[in-house]
């Protein structure tokens, strides 16, 4: 029995191969006789001996736990200014993952001089300035607060701005837009700290400092910080990992990651923005006209192909899977649409639910590639409308001289060889 089902039955949705997404709904045991759909398998078993590791006793348990020693080679990307350690970032490998979170240990970091080495026991969260009561919290304090927790993604907002370059970089998925990543964030809200602590009248903003020694400041507008801000004190179930901001760190849903701050050590509310150095001389975009754009805080809503992607090789003609992550600041994502012939006909992936707001949502989408060469693009709209706009389109809106905020739609060339690399449409 042939195992490749006849191309011709196939339901294609748009050029080039991009199958309907209702495709992979045809499991094995599906009604009315038609046949799976036939990715890639196996022929040839590796052999019929039974494995050593059937053979003798596994080995014991760890407090702990490790990755398989077959996965070592999942590994951020780790980059640093030149004559520090800690001043610079690592990226999350986006291309070696699926689902939407981001395992700790892969979370990226963004450090302005390095991760402090904090003893919860001696550091005190203070929210003073215009409250009616000033009060001080360690972890131990904020732990008996009500938590809530959130899937949510965080983005440094300079991630993936080396496609604004004139040529397109040649790089991986996670080195061009892995400053991205999503964690389950438990903490505390903290409009019910500020409504303890008694709002002064005037209060308008919260500057918010971390107590590494680049001692960040931003300051935040109070609608956010009473809206959906927490201090979060949990990822992905454990305490913070201490690039993440152990002990506590503001997490400001859907906001430039660099509003964030961590290792969050005093939030003063005041009446105006204090006008801190990231987010005047940094963190602010260059107009065309001359004129810079502070406070640009939610970011846009994106999406990106990680498979295949940039540095990927594919393994011959035959059915694939295209798969990616698309987010939004301002909401969830309703619907991402992808483009196998360079953007002329796109097709809807399926997204997988649930569809949370300020997340990453994981699409899929079935490919029949025949083994020419072809550009792979993907577009995400969110429940406000908004659509991930070209790069020909942001660049004719923003100019030249920004560096954050990046949100077009990336292209991926993948070649006759098979080999996949940037290349911008
Ligand atoms: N105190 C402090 N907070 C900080 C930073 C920092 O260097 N110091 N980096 C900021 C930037 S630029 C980003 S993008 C996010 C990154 O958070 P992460 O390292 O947990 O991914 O933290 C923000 N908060
Ligand atoms: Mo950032």
């Amino acid at each position: 029995m042939s195992r490749q089902k006849n191309p011709a039955s196939f339901e294609f949705a748009a050029g080039n191969g991009l199958l309907h997404r209702r495709e992979f709904l045809r499991g094995g045991a599906s009604l009315g006789g038609a046949a799976a759909l036939a990715f890639s398998s196996i022929t040839q078993a590796q052999s019929t001996d039974t494995p050593l590791w059937m053979k003798v006793p596994g080995r014991g348990m760890e407090g702990y736990g490790q990755r398989s020693r077959y996965e070592d080679n999942t590994l951020r990307t780790v980059g640093s200014a030149a004559g520090t350690v800690g001043a610079g970032a690592s990226r999350t490998p986006l291309e070696r993952l699926e689902g939407v979170i981001t395992p700790s240990a892969l979370h990226f970091e963004r450090h302005h001089n390095g991760i402090p080495d904090i003893d919860p026991a001696q550091h005190r969260l203070l929210i003073h300035g215009l409250v009616e009561r000033p009060l001080f919290f360690d972890l131990e304090s904020l732990s008996r607060y009500p938590l809530v927790s959130r899937i949510q993604f965080l983005e440094c907002s300079g991630n993936g701005r080396a496609n604004i370059g004139a040529t397109p970089a040649q790089s991986t998925a996670g080195e061009l837009h892995g400053l991205l990543s999503c964690s389950d964030w438990t903490g505390v809200p903290l409009s019910i700290l500020l409504d303890e602590a008694g709002l002064a009248p005037g209060a308008a903003w919260v500057a918010a400092e971390g107590a590494d020694s680049a001692a960040m400041v931003r300051s935040i507008p109070i609608e956010k910080i009473l809206d959906d801000a927490i201090v979060a004190i949990y990822q992905n179930g454990e305490r913070l990992r201490p690039g993440n901001g152990y002990p506590m760190r503001l997490f400001l849903p859907g906001w430039e990651g660099n509003a964030s701050v961590k290792w969050l050590r005093r939030l003063k509310v005041t009446a105006e923005p204090v006008m801190a150095r990231d987010e005047t001389s940094k963190y602010t975009d260059l107009q065309p006209d001359g004129h810079a754009r502070m406070f640009t805080f939610p970011m846009g809503v994106k999406s990106v192909i990680t498979s295949p992607s940039g540095g990927q090789s594919m393994n011959g003609p035959g059915l694939y899977q295209i798969s990616g992550v698309a987010w939004s600041g301002a909401g969830a994502i309703r619907r991402v649409e992808v483009s196998a012939d360079g953007g002329r006909t796109w097709a809807d992936a399926a997204l997988t639910e649930p569809l949370l707001s300020k997340s990453l949502t994981r699409f899929r989408i079935p490919w029949r590639w025949n083994g020419d060469a072809a550009v792979l693009l993907s577009r995400a709209i969110d429940d406000t409308g908004a659509q991930q706009p070209s790069r020909d389109a942001l660049l004719s809106d923003r100019g030249l001289k920004f560096n954050y905020h990046y949100n077009a739609v990336q292209s991926w060339v993948v070649a006759q060889s098979g080999e996949v690399s940037n290349v911008y449409v």
